[in-house]
């Protein structure tokens, strides 16, 4: 079959990355998008899972004429160890991330944090209640140091139950009880994980299964969930705050400094010391009008939503932001960086700087970040930045017009005071709303892009679709910057968009129908958000009976894997835009696909398309308004004030 020749606009939604893919081919520059034709005919052992290298008798690979490895395994082994494998890499991931918050907590508590403090003693003091840790007349350093403390203990307890599993419904928690998957500590499990799937231990794919759908319990009810929570306690509890999107943030004028990854320590010194008055003046010396610092990536939304500073892009826009040869620095820590990073910039003036001891590309320049001096370490990166503005060559210089308004920062405080105020913060009105079935369900859209299909175009016709037909959407990570750059996440464009019922519940409590929820590790939010509506009562006592879906349309990361399985585990149905690695094993297919569901009460569904997706999502959230008895149409009338606090909304 002829390969097809793809355009800049086959491969991309928004016109600020067509601009871009169009300069990289003119500039002769490298991309994932030309990358992903070289990569054409990928590998289909790979696809299916199939493909083993656990030992040196292999690499095995399982096809109808050799269906065992040299060792014996076959096909249902393979995969499952294999799907076990990406499973704990992406717990691995998110919980390394938290584990370097926890540790910053703990210097900070210890008076050794450097330019760091608790910024947000309120969820310092919230987050200590539900952990049963005194606060009651105690200072909040004190406070602090117990909780990093027993914070600690939930990445390596060896024998208990990770003590934030009792944040879930008690009803979830018997059911992981009666299936034996409650985790213990995240490390021990990501380590049992590496042992159970090297050769010659566990061999039963249903016994492999079940250990990744625990280890990801341990990252979305453990080490995610621990990540966002101490992020709230350091850098504040996020709240609505108003933002832009897309490349055309990028200064014209300025010095351009881009933050990727995941991480926000560093990236929120950078957010404070980029208005201090010697940089500016710094700035202005070097002949430019200012500094702008701008994101992408998660990076971009931890620092968005805590202090409103600009997206450049999601993940498949990171080359492309150096090609507009506006980039005076790009600096990387950890997660989504791609390693083709240095040699994009090598054809314009912008230097790659990773700052993460853990994560070095070759190419890039090193400078250690130094948290305990946070300050100094963010100045001297930011004037090494202005240095580089007299190399910018205005002739290789596109910055795209393209950039949207946006609001983000709803945390689950923030969605409860918005839903009840100060004095009656709580879910109620929304829990009212999904009853009466103005407001059908909620949909978590989550998840990367990825270059196989056209960048965010599943992911926004999703959202789209969704909200017209009265879907409360929330969103993270990549996904949620995907309807940010489309325009979106204005209150006052979803609202126009959003189905009557969705419309008038929103206007009537003061939220958009979009709501942009943080970044990848904050999808432990969508748990927590999931977790109040059971709490608040009415729609059943189990996140597997509330009208709530999760979809990853365009994922490509091993971290969207595990979080689709804590999700599964937890009892909310996942659609995937693209299947994961396991065609190989039917019986493999099966357990996650249909099986799941008895054991959990959610599985995996896999739909192509966003239309697809839509339907489904629609079924999903229907079969559970049907089981509470609350599927019924809703009457479509305007609210007036006596109709609102008749129904407190
Ligand atoms: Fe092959 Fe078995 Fe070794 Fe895997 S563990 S590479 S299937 S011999
Ligand atoms: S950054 S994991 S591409 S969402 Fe969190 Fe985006 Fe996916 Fe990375």
């Amino acid at each position: 079959m002829a390969n097809e020749i793809k355009t800049a606009a086959d491969r991309a939604q928004d016109a600020a990355s067509v601009a871009l893919i169009e300069k990289a081919q003119c500039d002769g520059v490298d991309t994932c998008f030309n990358r992903m034709d070289t990569q054409q005919n990928q590998c289909p052992f790979g696809k299916k899972g199939v493909c083993c290298r656990i030992c040196h008798m292999g690499p095995c690979r399982i096809t109808p004429k050799s269906p065992k490895g040299v060792c014996g395994a076959d096909a249902d082994t393979i995969v499952a160890r294999n799907y076990l494998r990406e499973v704990s890499g992406g717990t691995a991931a998110h919980s390394d991330h938290a584990r370097h918050l926890v540790l910053l907590l703990k210097n900070v508590a210890e008076g050794r944090g450097g330019g760091y403090a608790i910024k947000d003693e309120t969820a310092l003091r919230y987050t200590a209640r539900l952990y049963q840790v005194p606060e009651q007349g105690r200072a909040k350093e004190d406070i602090a140091k117990d909780l990093a403390r027993l914070f600690l203990e939930e990445f390596s307890s060896q024998e208990e139950p990770l003590r934030t599993l009792k944040l879930a419904p008690v009803k979830r928690v018997g059911v992981w009880e009666k299936q034996g998957i409650m985790p213990l500590g995240v490390d021990r499990m990501v380590v049992e994980a590496m042992h159970r799937t090297t050769m010659g231990v566990d061999h039963d794919y249903r016994n492999l299964l079940l250990h990744a759908f625990s280890t990801s319990l341990a990252d979305g009810w453990g080490g995610a969930r621990i990540g966002s929570m101490v992020s709230d306690i350091l850098f504040g509890s996020p709240s609505p705050v108003r933002g832009a999107a897309n490349l055309g943030v990028l200064g014209e004028k300025t010095v351009n400094i881009v933050v990727h990854g995941h991480e926000p320590a560093l990236s929120d010194m950078l957010a404070v010391a980029v208005d201090d008055p010697e940089i500016k003046a710094c700035a202005r010396e070097a002949g430019a009008e200012g500094v702008t610092l701008a994101g992408l990536c998660c990076t971009a939304n931890e620092i968005l939503m805590r202090h409103g500073v600009p997206i450049a892009g999601n993940f498949l826009q990171q080359e492309l932001a150096i090609v507009t040869g506006a980039v005076e620095m790009m600096v990387v820590d950890v997660q989504c960086c791609m390693p083709s990073l240095p040699e994009v910039a090598a054809a314009y003036h912008t230097e790659v700087v990773s700052t993460t001891d853990m994560a070095k590309t070759v190419g890039a320049t090193h400078i250690s970040f130094d948290e305990h001096d946070a300050m100094a370490s963010a100045k001297a990166i930011i004037k090494r930045a202005i240095a580089n503005y007299r190399n910018r060559d205005p002739k290789k210089v596109l910055i795209p017009k393209s950039s949207q308004q946006m609001v983000a920062g709803f945390s689950v405080a923030a969605i409860k005071y918005m839903l009840g105020g100060s004095f009656r913060a709580s879910f109620r009105p929304l829990n009212d709303a999904i009853m009466q079935g103005r407001i059908r369900g909620v949909v978590g859209i989550v998840g990367c892009n990825n270059p196989k299909s056209k960048t965010d175009e599943y992911t926004n016709a999703l959202t789209e679709a969704l909200i017209k037909e009265n879907v409360l959407v929330l969103k993270t990570g990549c996904s949620a910057i995907a309807s940010g750059k489309r325009g979106w996440l204005t209150p006052e464009t979803a609202l126009e968009q959003a189905g009557h019922g969705l419309r008038e519940v929103c206007e009537a409590v003061g939220i958009p129908p979009i709501l942009h929820m943080g970044s990848c590790v904050d999808n432990s939010r969508l748990l927590e958000a999931s977790t109040e509506i059971v709490l608040e009562g009415g729609l059943g006592d189990d996140l597997s009976m509330v009208p709530v879906v999760g979809v990853a349309p365009e994922w490509m990361s091993e971290k969207a894997i595990a979080i689709g399985c804590y999700f599964v585990a937890s009892g909310i149905d996942v659609i995937l835009g693209h299947p994961f690695y396991i065609a190989g094993s039917d019986n493999v297919t099966r357990f996650l696909n249909e099986d799941a569901t008895e054991l959990f009460g959610a599985s995996f569904h896999v739909c192509d398309t966003a239309k697809a997706a839509a339907v489904r999502c629609l079924e999903l959230l229907d079969a559970r308004r049907e089981k509470l008895g609350i599927n019924k149409k809703a009457e479509r009338k305007l609210l007036d004030m006596k109709d609102r606090r008749s129904t407190n909304v």
